[in-house]
């Protein structure tokens, strides 16, 4: 149950309107999604039954039901056949884009415990593209790291990391941090660009992350650097759009 109170205390009646130009269960569906995202509606809270919410709002079951669908299909409620419905988990996780961290740092920061499922790992030539932003020569050796990182058990995000082969010669005997790996062998990450974009997943992403097909993402890629300007990580991923906030600080130059 919530910090804030018994659900109930939560709904708002006022919310909908026959009046306004988006349908009733599109409205309902934004005052439950915005009751989630703010934590009015806590994680694991269960909601009331289709027959009673509908009596709340004045609206038909067939609204509510509407509604509720839409909510699942986003991930935000999981509906159990004769036990009701629930909030979703939903971590959320603020980061700032100008301190070089590692997904491990980052959700430790936040007292969760970082996990990763390994999709792949290998050793193996760089495609074209790996090799020019890595500055090797077409077909080197690079490690390449699939990942799905997850904090406190949940998806959060899918990583597809590529290293030149001799900062890490035996990827399959990574286990845990890559950064803490890399620093513990002498080649810590000094400086990195990152390009953000939105992306919607695919449904293979979709699956792995857990949420609706087509769900919308951050794509980001990240080419870290060693201090003497060594490319040293490509990096590319998948960060669940409904559980991560870039954080930017902007200083008067
Ligand atoms: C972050 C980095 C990624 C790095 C990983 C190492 C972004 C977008 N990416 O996820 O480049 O490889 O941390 O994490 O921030 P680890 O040390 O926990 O394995």
């Amino acid at each position: 149950m919530s910090s804030l109170g018994s659900p109930k205390t939560a709904f708002d009646k006022s919310a909908l309107s026959g009046e306004h130009p988006l349908p009733l269960y599109m409205q309902l569906a934004r005052h439950l999604r915005g009751l989630i995202t703010s934590g009015s509606l806590g994680e694991r809270d269960a909601l009331p039954g289709e027959r009673e919410l509908a009596e709340m709002f004045e609206v038909s079951r067939v609204t509510v039901r509407k509604a509720l669908r839409e909510l699942s299909a986003e991930g935000l409620l999981s509906q159990r056949q004769g036990a009701g419905t629930f909030v979703n988990r939903n971590p959320h996780v603020e980061q700032s884009l100008s301190a070089l961290t590692s997904f491990t740092e980052d959700i430790a920061a936040r007292g969760m415990s970082a996990g990763s499922r390994w999709i792949s790992r290998a050793t193996g030539p760089a495609s074209p593209e790996e090799a020019l932003a890595l500055g090797l020569s077409p077909g080197a050796q690079v490690a390449k790291l699939r990942r799905l990182r997850l904090a406190d058990g949940i998806p959060l995000a899918i990583e597809f990391a590529v290293l030149p082969a001799r900062f890490l010669p035996e990827p399959e005997a990574l286990d845990g941090s890559l950064y803490q790996a890399l620093r513990a062998r002498g080649y810590p990450p000094f400086r990195a660009l990152q390009r953000l974009s939105a992306v919607c997943l695919t449904p293979e992403q979709s699956r792995l992350l857990e949420v609706a097909d087509a769900a919308p993402a951050l794509h980001i890629e990240r080419r870290s650097f060693l201090e003497d300007g060594t490319p040293l990580e490509l990096v590319r991923s998948q960060y669940r759009g409904d559980a991560y906030d870039y954080i930017v600080e902007l200083n008067l130059v």
